[in-house]
């Protein structure tokens, strides 16, 4: 590909500059890491460094102390391992535990997109952690930055035959969309420097990678475990008689929004048309490289494939595809997902295997003094001859037991208390909260750190009400970039200060719909006042199957929202 100085290069965003002459993705992050005076890199190379799967973070428990000592802030790193599909081995996750205990902070977190992240890294431990990574035939690169990121797949357990199928095609994609640079390699594992006067090639990407992050997903209906609507790009699989014949193509959601800016708001993703099997790469990569010609590189809130799309129309984007393409991209076919969440306990699988979903609080993996979660998932990782599948969901799945080690299994379950964890509340099964404090740079509330006690006392209430078993998705993030997916709550809080959220209602159960806002800024006795009413209500009104996102939107406490434009109307 031809790089040509793009004409409205001068009013492009700062990180389009540092992508520019960063040499592909180089920048001066060798110098940065050699640098002994501090514990963090230079500014440009912190943008450059996501590109690598590594963020640069500072303990926000310690900040104010560390300023008042005069002291630089308590740098460390947040690296995240890419796992496309969810799917690691038992000796992978051995060595993730094994690195998260020797360089970062004893802890791992499942993510919200099926990846590992690993916190508390110091620079001086960084190279070895990602070498230690690699080493484990795992890698960060594209884990974050500006590219195609870690692709999701469904990992469905029940449906084995075909989810094998599209597991496939998601590895494929994964792969494809891989940057293609070699400063990864030159940078972290030492290997031999490529001579300046050799000039890398992005195919795909070209030197300036995409205008903004770009998230694929697979999805195997009934189940919308992946959120596939919240995607740029999106694949819904098709099939006949449990084989994959092809995949719905869907483009541009995205959830983020910032407060008080309504030009930003998310946006479920479209249904743009089938493709065949065969042809899902082609589609990928030329739906990219739309997105990547006409995305808005002057003002990154305005960048993701959503707006590109919101702006020119949808319909635009399917001319501008099938020209692209040279053929047409054919109607969709009928699909339907029923549930967005994870089923836990054992399920049995194709050739005598067996699959058991490990419910994980808010995705975080840590022994306390009552519950050896970590120690636990280890003594399971020696035993066990099949996979782990990272979920959506922030759970775990222990995959493909052979019959004759369930019993082993079980037996682990139960020594370190894991088995008792799904006897959970319907509400609670189906939480997710996001990182935030400590590490998080941008967070405003917390949101992992508190869910639980929230859910504490709103179990009291749903038991009151005899909701105990009905699964109602509520999402919590500690600001609006919505990570732990949290418009798609059918309850959502987000973080506004801390202590204070916005609490939003109304998503739809299957990824369906996007929830709105029911009241602004409020505390905790204020979300319990709303809610209490609420729930007991539901439980007493609610018709069969109705859902809280639904029955929300019948009774009148919220409108429906339709499109992401009225998601502030
Ligand atoms: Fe996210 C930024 C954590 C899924 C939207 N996200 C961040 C950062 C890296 C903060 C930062 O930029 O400094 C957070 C690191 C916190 C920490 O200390 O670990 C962070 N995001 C996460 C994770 C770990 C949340 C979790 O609890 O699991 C998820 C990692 C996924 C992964 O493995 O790749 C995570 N982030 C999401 C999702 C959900 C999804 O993709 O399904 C979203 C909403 C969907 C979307 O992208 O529209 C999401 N994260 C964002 C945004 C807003 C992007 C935008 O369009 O404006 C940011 C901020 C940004 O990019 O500027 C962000
Ligand atoms: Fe941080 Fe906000 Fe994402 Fe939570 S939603 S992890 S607070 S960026």
């Amino acid at each position: 590909m031809t790089e040509v100085v793009p004409e409205d290069f001068e009013k492009r965003a700062e990180v389009e500059r540092i992508k520019d002459k960063s040499h592909y993705l180089r920048g001066t992050l060798l110098q940065s890491l050699n640098d002994p005076l501090t514990g963090a890199l230079a500014d440009d190379d912190t943008q450059l460094s996501k590109f690598h799967g590594i963020y640069q973070q500072d303990d926000r428990d310690l900040r104010d102390e560390r300023r008042r000592q005069k002291l630089e802030p308590h740098y460390q790193f947040m690296v995240r391992i890419r796992v496309p599909g969810g799917i690691c081995t038992p000796s992978q996750w051995l060595e993730v535990d094994r690195i998260a205990n020797t360089w970062c902070n004893r802890s791992i977190r499942l993510t919200t997109r099926q990846a590992y992240q690993l916190h508390g890294v110091i620079k001086r431990n960084l190279k070895k952690t990602i070498a230690e990574i690699n080493a484990a035939l795992m890698d960060t690169i594209a884990a974050c930055g500006d590219v195609n990121r870690n692709v999701m797949c469904n990992p469905n357990p029940y449906q084995s035959r075909l989810h094998e199928d599209v597991y496939e095609y998601t590895r494929r994609l994964s792969d494809h969309f891989t940057p293609r640079t070699t400063a990864y390699h030159e940078i972290w594992l030492d290997e031999e420097l490529v001579s300046s006067s050799r000039k890398d090639e992005e195919p795909i990407y070209g030197k300036y990678y995409l205008p903004r992050k770009f998230k694929t997903a697979v999805a195997v209906p009934p189940s919308n475990d992946v959120d596939l609507f919240a995607n740029d790009l999106g694949f819904i699989a098709i099939a006949e008689n449990d084989r994959l014949t092809g995949f719905n193509v869907t483009a541009g959601g995205g959830l983020s929004m910032t407060h008080g800016e309504e030009a930003t708001y998310p946006r479920l993703a479209d249904v743009i048309g089938y493709c065949p099997k065969s042809k899902t790469l082609q589609v990928a990569e030329e739906i990219i490289k739309i997105q990547r010609d006409y995305g808005d590189r002057t003002h990154r809130k305005h960048a993701r494939f959503k707006y590109t799309i919101e702006d020119r129309g949808i319909e635009w984007l399917k001319y501008e595809l099938n020209q692209r393409l040279g053929w047409s991209l054919e109607a969709p076919r009928p699909f339907l997902f029923e549930h967005s969440g994870d089923r836990y306990g054992w399920v049995e699988g194709t050739n005598d295997t067996w699959h058991y979903t490990l419910f994980i609080q808010n995705g975080r993996i840590a022994d306390t003094q009552d519950y050896p979660l970590m120690t636990g998932l280890r003594e399971i990782a020696r035993v066990h001859d099949g996979d782990f599948r990272l979920t959506a969901n922030q759970n775990l799945i222990i995959g493909r037991v052979s019959a004759n080690r369930k019993s082993v299994v079980d037996a682990l379950l139960d020594k370190y208390r894991l088995a008792a964890t799904f006897q959970q509340t319907g509400l609670r099964l189906n939480a997710m909260a996001c990182v935030a404090f400590p590490t998080c740079g941008l967070a405003m509330a917390e949101s992992e750190r508190y869910l639980p006690s929230l859910i504490d006392k709103l179990d009291v209430i749903i038991k009151e009400a005899g909701l105990d078993n009905d699964p109602i998705l509520m999402r919590m993030t500690g600001c609006p970039n919505g990570c732990a997916r949290s418009p798609l709550g059918e309850i959502g809080l987000i973080g506004k200060a801390p202590g204070k959220y916005n609490l939003y209602l109304g998503a739809g159960f299957h990824g369906q719909r996007l929830n709105k806002l029911y009241r602004e800024n409020i505390n905790e006795a204020q979300i319990l006042a709303e809610l209490t009413p609420l729930l007991h209500r539901y439980a007493h009104e609610r018709s069969l199957g109705e859902h809280f996102g639904d029955f929300v939107i019948r009774t009148g406490y919220v409108k429906e929202v339709l499109t992401g434009k009225d998601f502030h109307s």
